[in-house]
């Protein structure tokens, strides 16, 4: 299990050009297709946990214990959000489970196939889009900038370390730092994920919510 260590950026005419001049070699372009679940009272988003289809394997992003500490720590590492990327989906079922505390005992099998358990934990897909992405990779600094641009007309970077469970965080963060001063990006302000602007626009009582109890 790692750690994402990542700082959002506004992408302007110029990212590209930047992008070289800094080294940054393409390694890819692809489509990515999310499908988002929760239950209808939002168990898993209310609590900042966000489970994903995405090429047909399931994923869980949830808050690490230092989350919340970025947010009040310096300014540097407050940009910067952490979570942790959960893929083994024995692993995802029950901490899905433990959330939503389901009364009975769930019987279902959870494999790739058998995707039963989706049902009885009564999760619904509540986002579904498309971003097409082009990779980059800082290599001496094992840093990977995304350019993300999502069908519904959102045009995002990201700046992102992966850090190993148990690994350096603050040398993460550090990292980010330079990559974003190289980059020149002046803002201090945080900047809006594709789910913020999706759920802004299509679920507005969901946003409202995840507003509402600053997850968002
Ligand atoms: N990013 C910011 C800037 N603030 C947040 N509160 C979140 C993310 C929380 N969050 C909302 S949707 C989501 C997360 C972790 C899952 C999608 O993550 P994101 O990093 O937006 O997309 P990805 O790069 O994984 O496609």
């Amino acid at each position: 299990m790692s750690v994402e260590v990542e700082r959002k950026f506004l992408c302007n005419a110029d990212t590209l050009k930047k992008l070289k001049e800094i080294g940054a070699v393409c390694v890819g372009q692809r489509q990515i297709h999310d499908q988002y679940f929760d239950t209808p009272e939002f168990h898993l988003t209310l609590r900042d946990m966000w489970l994903r289809k995405r090429k047909g394997c399931w994923e869980l992003k949830c808050p690490t214990a230092e989350s919340q500490s970025g947010k009040q720590g310096e300014a540097a590492a407050a940009l910067c959000t952490r979570y942790k990327e959960i893929t083994s989906l024995p692993e995802i079922h029950l901490r899905v489970k433990e959330v939503i505390k389901e009364d009975r005992e769930s019987e279902a099998g959870f494999s790739q196939e058998d995707e039963s358990w989706v049902s009885k934990l009564n999760l619904v897909c509540f986002a579904e889009f498309t971003t097409a992405r082009r990779s980059f990779t800082l290599k001496e600094e094992g840093v990977q900038v995304d350019l993300d641009q999502a069908d519904f007309g959102y045009h995002v970077g990201e700046i992102e370390v992966l850090v190993p469970e148990g690994g350096d965080e603050q040398a993460a963060l550090e990292k980010i730092r330079k990559t974003a001063e190289k980059l020149g990006l002046t803002g201090d302000q945080r900047v809006k994920g594709k789910m913020d602007v999706y759920l802004k626009r299509n679920h507005p009582e969901h946003y409202a919510k995840l507003l509402s109890e600053h997850i968002l």
